[in-house]
């Protein structure tokens, strides 16, 4: 099967580069910049199926000066030749290494290609400028299909026409920043119209379909494990520690904390989104440093705080009133703790077995379901080439607080579920295993 290589080609600061990033999905690839003539030479990416280059992508430098080279093409060359012929003049004349060196690379290397896609921005008017580049680009004889970027509330009826004007009738609409995976697609089957054999982008639309669903399906399993091993989270104190309870509920907290940090680590990479550390330093993950036990996020979310965090302690933390029991001394030590708004106290106390336990409450682990699916949800529409910060806080949640899918409450008697009981990682995570997919199959029910 013979590689498809596509140049990638259009007026300077079109987004030909953030295509290519996107594309990719490499978020380093080349140079992006608000400003001409930011890509200087032709770079190369490929696009490989694991074993062998499917696409082979090409960036090249932004055209500036297109009329300058159809005027010398019109002055120097002879209408009686064919295009190639005449680009070929142009290319092999000192002016292809001075004056229009920037051109001249763009030409050549769409003569070496199979195709190219014209970038162009929609929010600008059909200039002449614009018609230029496409005749002497068309002049290389090879098929070319317009994509437009920053399609966003444009409308781009002038183009359209001009472009059917001159046999341009298939194109495809991208933003590079917010993506689309379906539309990424139609822009291949686009393509794919245009080629004598279509088997090579056949086989690429098939790969990206799979590659998409398994990250899908990955992501979900991590969360799944994340929320599992959260709520299988407990600490058991007996009557006589009491005073340790604001310790432990920062230690609990801290690990949750922890573990959410490593499970955003763990979308980003799957996503091809690489940042070493989510720190408060770094401009894209501001919304990463908020905190799940900060009472105003829940709120935002519309989750109602449990009771001990609404009176301001025990943040995000439970205590198991269906196996807990305690000594009238340990009960009135966390009523206090607990601003003595607890209601059953009489009843805990009376269950006096001198143990309780503290697990991760529902309104957290809510939450916590609810940003994980956000940042999914995020990293799914954010295009390689995007440069904004990543927000997420949809202010919705899979499920309401108070119906936890049964897995979750079923994980809170299953201590060898989570890794923070002592058990190994690699334990946990066995142990957890049929749980994770009962979780993951309901979070692909909302989602
Ligand atoms: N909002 C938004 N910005 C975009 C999009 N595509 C590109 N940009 C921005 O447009 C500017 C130019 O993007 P580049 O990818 O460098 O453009 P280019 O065509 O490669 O530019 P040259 O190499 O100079 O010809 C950058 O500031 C990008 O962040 C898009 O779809 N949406
Ligand atoms: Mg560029």
């Amino acid at each position: 099967m013979k590689t498809l290589s596509l140049s990638v080609v259009g007026h300077t600061n079109t987004g030909k580069t953030s295509l290519m990033r996107t594309l990719l999905r490499n978020s380093d690839f080349g140079e992006v910049k608000n400003a001409a003539a930011t890509t200087r030479h032709v770079e190369e990416a490929i696009i490989n199926d694991g074993a062998e280059a499917l696409v082979k992508l090409y960036d090249t430098p932004g055209l500036e000066d297109a009329g300058g080279v159809l005027d010398w093409l019109e002055n120097e060359t002879s209408g009686k030749q064919d295009g190639i012929e005449r680009v070929t003049h142009f290319l092999a004349a000192d002016v292809a290494q001075t004056e229009f060196a920037q051109e001249a690379k763009v030409l050549r290397q769409l003569l070496a290609s199979d195709m190219a896609l014209y970038v162009i921005d929609a929010r600008e008017p059909v200039l002449p400028k614009y018609k230029d580049e496409l005749t002497v680009l068309s002049w290389c004889a090879k098929p070319i299909m317009p994509v437009f970027n920053f399609v966003k509330n444009q409308d781009i009826n002038e183009w359209q026409t001009m472009l059917a004007r001159r046999l341009l009738h298939v194109f495809a609409s991208f933003d590079t920043v917010a993506f689309d995976f379906e539309g990424e697609i139609r822009l291949w089957e686009n393509l794919a119209t245009m080629l004598p054999e279509r088997q090579v982008l056949d086989q690429l639309i098939t790969m990206r379909r799979q590659d998409w669903q398994k990250l899908d399906q990955q992501a979900k399993n991590h969360i799944a494990h994340f929320l599992i091993n959260v709520a299988a989270y407990k600490q058991q104190l007996d009557e006589t520690e009491s005073f340790r309870l604001p310790e432990i509920q920062q230690q609990m907290q801290d690990k949750v904390r922890q573990l959410e940090k490593q499970l955003q680590q763990q979308l980003l990479n799957l996503y091809a989104f690489y940042h070493n550390e989510l720190d408060a330093d770094d401009w894209a993950l501001q919304a990463f440093t908020q905190d799940p036990f900060d009472t105003e996020l829940l709120k935002s979310y519309g989750i109602r705080a449990s009771k001990g965090a609404a009176a301001g302690a025990l943040i995000g933390l439970g205590l198991d009133a269906l196996t807990m029991g305690m000594s009238l001394g340990a009960a009135t030590a966390i009523g206090g703790l607990l601003g003595g708004i607890a209601p059953n106290w009489q009843v805990l106390s009376d269950k006096l077995s001198g143990i309780q336990t503290l697990y991760i409450d529902n309104a957290t682990l809510t939450l916590l379901a609810a940003r994980a699916m956000d940042l999914l949800n995020v990293l799914q529409t954010r295009g390689h080439a995007a440069q904004d910060n990543i927000r997420f806080n949809s202010g919705n949640t899979p499920w309401s607080s108070d119906k936890l899918p049964n897995i979750l409450n079923k994980a809170r008697q299953n201590e060898k579920w989570s890794s923070l009981n002592g058990f190994s990682e690699t334990e946990a995570t066995q142990n957890r295993f049929q749980a994770a997919l009962n979780l993951v199959s309901q979070l692909s029910m909302t989602h």
